[in-house]
């Protein structure tokens, strides 16, 4: 475990839900990890020019890329008979389910050695609040004024249908999950996929100190489910008893407000 592989200040908004994924997930792969981020919230997070804040070894890729160089940076691991290093690809939903969509299939169906990890804050954030794939229908955003018109693109689903060893859906509401869901992505041969939902404050509209609310929202209204696939098994980490009603979900964000 390390604590010291990201700097204490750092660039992102204040209250933002991936500033938690990143610590985590580089707390518990530790030093011996390449990381690669695309254009978005992560690579302005990962520091600018010859400026960092992450100590390990890192590559920004493109915006369609991440999977194609993580597999890549495998591949060149693998030729030199390197097997302790962890590959991570971290990328934003539009990198992932959008532009990244092709070069995402053709690492899961080559079942590279990644860990890949999607920050979902469901929009374009970096670039001033566009809709992706992976915006929630009626959300506002700069590009959907009126609320998008059509459902959020179920990525999970779409990696799932490349078999590979292991899928995830996680929350940086349950910390604990999210934790043991790297840990594990740490053991596998092959690929991992671990799908964040990870709120945004300034995309969605809620004040900082409500992040962790607003993810656990999410869960708590089964608008968000926690499961995994280890192997084809799906297994589901957190099972709702009493689903609160969705709009305890909506309410508490601006996105989904409409003018009278
Ligand atoms: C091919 C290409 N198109 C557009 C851009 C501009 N761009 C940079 S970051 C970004 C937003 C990425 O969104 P997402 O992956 O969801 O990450 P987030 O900004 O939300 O963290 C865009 C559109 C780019 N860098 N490359
Ligand atoms: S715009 Fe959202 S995702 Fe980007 S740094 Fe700010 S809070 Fe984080
Ligand atoms: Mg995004």
């Amino acid at each position: 475990m390390n604590n010291n592989l990201i700097s204490k200040s750092v660039n992102t908004c204040a209250g933002c839900g991936l500033e938690i994924v990143i610590r985590l997930a580089l707390n518990i792969l530790g030093e011996k990890t390449i990381i690669v981020i695309p254009p978005g919230c992560a690579a302005l997070f990962s520091g600018y020019s010859n400026e960092t804040t992450i100590s390990v070894p890192g590559f920004q890729c493109n915006l369609g890329n991440t999977a194609a160089v993580a597999g890549g940076i495998r591949a060149g691991l693998d030729m030199q008979g390197i097997e302790d290093v962890y590959v991570l690809g971290f990328a934003g939903d539009g990198a992932t389910v959008d532009i990244g969509l092709q070069s995402l299939s053709g690492m899961l169906e080559r079942n590279d050695k990644v860990i890949y990890i999607c920050y979902d804050n469901e929009a374009y954030m970096n670039t001033g609040i566009q809709d992706s794939g992976s915006t929630p229908g009626n959300a506002i955003t700069r590009t959907t004024p009126g609320g998008k018109l059509i459902a959020k693109k179920d990525i999970l689903r779409i990696v799932e249908s490349h078999n590979i060893p292991y899928i995830a859906s996680a929350s940086v509401a349950y910390i604990k999950d999210l934790r043991n869901k790297i840990e594990r992505a740490k053991t596998v041969q092959g690929t991992s996929y671990i799908h964040v939902h990870t709120p945004c404050p300034t995309g969605w509209g809620f004040q900082p100190s409500q992040t962790i609310e607003v993810a656990k929202k999410a869960v708590q209204t089964a608008i968000f489910e926690l499961y995994e696939i280890i192997d084809g098994e799906k297994k589901t980490n957190k099972t709702i008893n009493n689903i609160l009603p969705e709009k305890e979900y909506l309410e508490i964000q601006k996105r989904f407000k409409r003018e009278e």
